[in-house]
């Protein structure tokens, strides 16, 4: 198999609310291993005057403050010179809504860029110019894009090959079929008066797969009736 590898470049305007996220548990395992690699990138080290300024008051008028043309185009242009890049992801609830398929196909690509914008949004000809695809995380409005970049970049992360020990774990998660997960249990088989369902206990594989299927599909119609409309069950 080709040795997969991806390098995800986050611009932000606080990427603090990131570190964390990038240097603990499956994200840290992954770089560690050699197979991601994630950097942050503060957009007020780009800041052409001492104040570190990135953002002004809109033309036209109106509330909040939007991010300036000039430390955009120094911190992208800078990666860009350096390698090339497949995508320049602006996350903005404007955007095209996130999807396991959209992650997936995400996860084979070598080189993005994740540029978050924050206040009250960005100057348009950073979209127009640099941005090569808009996505948001959901019909909710966030203070910033460094949580929908987070987001982001772990649901890809998990999708390299080896990032996640379980290759079959990975694909055998909610909506990766078009259906929900089976309910889990573990040991003890009786806790207090609650059980593990017998058949889980039987031994009798097929059994076991019939009706983690039967589950999947009576929860998936109950609770996400318009997945199973969509007819991408596998
Ligand atoms: Cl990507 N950004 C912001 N600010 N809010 C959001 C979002 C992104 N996705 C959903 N809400």
């Amino acid at each position: 198999m080709p040795e997969l590898k991806i390098r995800i470049d986050i611009v932000c305007v606080v990427p603090q609310v990131l570190e964390s996220v990038v240097s603990t548990s499956i994200l840290k395992r992954a770089q560690d291993k050699g197979l991601v690699e994630i950097h942050l990138h503060n957009l007020h080290d780009y800041a052409s005057d001492a104040f570190r300024h990135i953002d002004d008051t809109p033309y036209g008028g109106g509330a909040g403050m939007v991010i300036q043309c000039e430390p955009v185009f120094a911190c992208i242009e800078r990666l860009q010179s350096e390698r090339h890049y497949d995508e320049v992801i602006f996350l903005t609830p404007d955007g095209e809504v996130l999807h396991q398929s959209i992650c997936n196909e995400l996860s084979m690509r070598s080189n993005l860029i994740l540029l978050c914008g924050h206040y009250k949004g960005i100057d348009q000809r950073i979209r127009e110019s640099l941005v090569t695809r808009e996505i948001s995380i959901g019909d909710y409005v966030l203070t910033g894009g460094e949580f929908a970049a987070g987001v982001l970049t772990d649901a890809i992360v998990r999708l390299v090959p080896g990032v996640v020990g379980d290759a079959e774990s990975v694909l055998e998660d909610s909506f990766m079929h078009g259906l929900l997960d089976a309910p889990l249990y573990t040991k003890p088989a009786v806790f207090r008066d609650l059980h593990v369902p017998d058949v889980l206990l039987s031994g009798n594989h097929a059994k076991i797969a019939a009706w983690r299927k039967d589950m999947a599909t009576e929860r998936t119609q109950h609770r996400r009736p318009d997945i199973l409309d969509k007819g991408d069950v596998e």
